[in-house]
């Protein structure tokens, strides 16, 4: 008695460790914890089917126990075979409207919700983003305010943003857990959906279309500020002046290299690139490439030998990686002006923080 006492001990403890560990978690990174509409949405709908199908699992158990235990083989009736039925009437309607009515509990709300999530009848009225999806990074273009971001996508809170998004190479997927459901970016069609943060705060968004070696390393954010913050935010931008000259010596150093070289892919300011991130507020990151701890040595390190931290990525093939131009000290000038690339106060940190 008392080890099978323990075996239910350790099934229970079991059980309820899925419960513990999905706590585990990063906060911002998880569709459980809902901080914008489409998310909201999903999660209600996740809860719905659940508690069908939680109902559903505990009729048929009940149902199950009891016929086993009834109709169980008795001492004594080895050889004895029941009275044989079929076709009975009310049991087949029965366990046929039984099911329809559960879909059309499932159904009604999904369908409502999603032709709620596909209604764009304000999207003229709204802040347009065009996100283009590259083999391993994000690119942001905000329509009509002359800013091109890349990694972190910054929003105002309590509005809806519309996302056009496209792919440049290969099919990705943007995903925000925390703020919405899933949209694919095709190379030949624009997907367009919408999101709403309702609280301030970083995101953590994952590329959900596997895209090649670094698809788990295709990681961005949302940042959503408070609308005045992000007004802050877009004219701070917009004032940035990409020929502006650092203040130490090296970082001045640095950008003449990186005029020199690194210019062929990468913009300051609001001119279009399509060929690699955009760097107006480096400096204001929180990563590197996504993924990568944001700190100089990282940096200098990236700069030298991108492919040994991100696979397959598209700087890899730069000329001067190629020629083995740029030697270390002039990695350390480049990352010295890189850093101090802060246009805004408005960062992710600020955004944290105010939460
Ligand atoms: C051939 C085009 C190309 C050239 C030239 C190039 N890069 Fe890049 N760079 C890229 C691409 C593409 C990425 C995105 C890689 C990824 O995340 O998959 C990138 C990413 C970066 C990042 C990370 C950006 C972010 O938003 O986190 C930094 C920093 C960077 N490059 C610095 C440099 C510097 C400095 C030079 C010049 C010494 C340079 N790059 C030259 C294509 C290029
Ligand atoms: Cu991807």
């Amino acid at each position: 008695m008392k080890g099978w006492m323990g075996k239910v001990r350790t099934l229970l403890l079991l059980s309820v460790l899925p419960l513990i560990l999905s706590g585990c978690g990063k906060e911002n990174l998880t569709a459980f914890l809902p901080k914008g509409y489409g998310a909201q949405v999903s999660l209600d709908l996740i809860v719905i089917s659940l508690i069908v199908m939680i109902v559903v699992f505990i009729v048929v158990m009940i149902i199950y126990t009891m016929v086993l235990v009834r109709y169980r083989q008795k001492k004594g009736q080895e050889n004895f075979i029941p009275k044989q039925t079929e076709g009975n009437k009310a049991l087949e309607i029965i366990w046929t409207v039984i099911p329809i009515i559960l879909l059309v509990i499932i159904a009604v709300p999904t369908v409502a919700a999603t032709f709620n999530l596909a209604d764009e009848s304000d999207k003229d009225d709204s802040l347009n983003v065009n996100v283009t999806a590259n083999q391993y990074w994000w690119h942001f273009n905000y329509q009509g305010e002359e800013i091109q971001t890349s990694q972190d996508l910054y929003i105002p809170t309590g509005e809806k943003i519309y996302l056009n998004m496209i792919s440049s190479d290969v099919l990705h997927s943007f995903w925000v857990p925390s703020i919405a459901g899933k949209m694919d970016t095709n190379p030949e069609n624009e997907n367009t959906m919408y999101i709403e943060a309702y609280e301030e705060g970083v995101y953590w968004g994952k590329c959900a279309e596997l895209c090649g070696p670094s698809h788990s390393l295709m990681d961005f954010k949302i940042v959503a500020v408070s609308p005045d913050e992000f007004d802050q935010w877009v004219e701070d931008m917009q004032n940035v002046d990409p020929e502006a000259e650092p203040e130490t010596a090296s970082a001045q150093e640095g950008q003449e290299l990186f005029e020199n070289s690194c210019i062929s892919c990468h913009a300051i300011g609001s001119s279009p690139t399509a060929l690699a991130p955009n760097l107006t507020n480096f400096g204001d990151r929180t990563a590197i490439a996504g993924v990568i701890d944001y700190n100089k040595e990282n940096l200098v390190e990236w700069i030298l030998d991108p492919e040994k931290l991100k696979e397959g990525n598209k700087m890899s093939s730069a000329p001067y990686l190629v020629n083995d131009e740029l030697n270390e000290e002039e990695a350390n000038q480049i990352a010295d002006y890189l850093l101090q690339l802060k246009p805004s106060e408005i960062t992710p940190e600020s955004a944290n923080n105010n939460e």
